[in-house]
């Protein structure tokens, strides 16, 4: 349904490789509809409850500095299978193998500083928007436009 949502994010390189007007525009232009958005430094205990998946994975320390190292711009979009469908605009977890037009693929190179995050579940998405956001953060608006990207 064109309600769900998914919690993505620029990553603190994405922000400061100043990425996030790009990165944006993909969302907009595929017809998703924005409906929370904030620029934050995230705490280091925000960055492990993000990432509490992967708390026993060899990677986990670094990959939590890394994200509370600088600002990210978290956002909830919301649209037609916007959470599968954002993996693939996003593309593979490593940037070097992740095809060209996605956002890995056109933005990274390395492994840790691949950009962006995306939920990859319906579970997952529930559980990240409601640890990064407030119900009232998230705003509750129509798109006139969304009459002409759904039929
Ligand atoms: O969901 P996605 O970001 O594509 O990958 P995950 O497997 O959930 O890993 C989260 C995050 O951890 C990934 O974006 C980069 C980092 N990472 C890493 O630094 N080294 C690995 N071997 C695996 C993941
Ligand atoms: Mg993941």
């Amino acid at each position: 349904n064109n309600k769900e949502r998914s919690f993505i994010m620029i990553k603190p390189d994405g922000v400061q490789r100043s990425l996030i007007a790009d990165i944006i525009k993909r969302f907009e232009q595929k017809g998703y509809k924005l409906i929370g958005i904030k620029v934050l430094v995230p705490a280091k205990q925000l960055a492990e409850a993000h990432y509490e998946e992967h708390a026993q994975r060899p990677f986990f320390q670094k990959l939590v500095s890394f994200l509370s190292s600088g600002a990210v711009v978290a956002m909830v979009w919301e649209g037609q299978e916007v959470i599968k469908f954002s993996r693939n605009m996003i593309g593979a977890t490593n940037p070097l193998a992740s095809a060209p037009g996605t956002i890995r693929g056109d933005f990274g190179v390395d492994f840790g500083h691949n950009v962006i995050h995306g939920s990859d579940s319906l579970t997952s998405a529930e559980r990240e928007i409601a640890l990064w956001f407030k119900s009232e953060e998230l705003a509750q608006y129509d798109l006139t436009m969304q009459a002409w990207t759904y039929e």
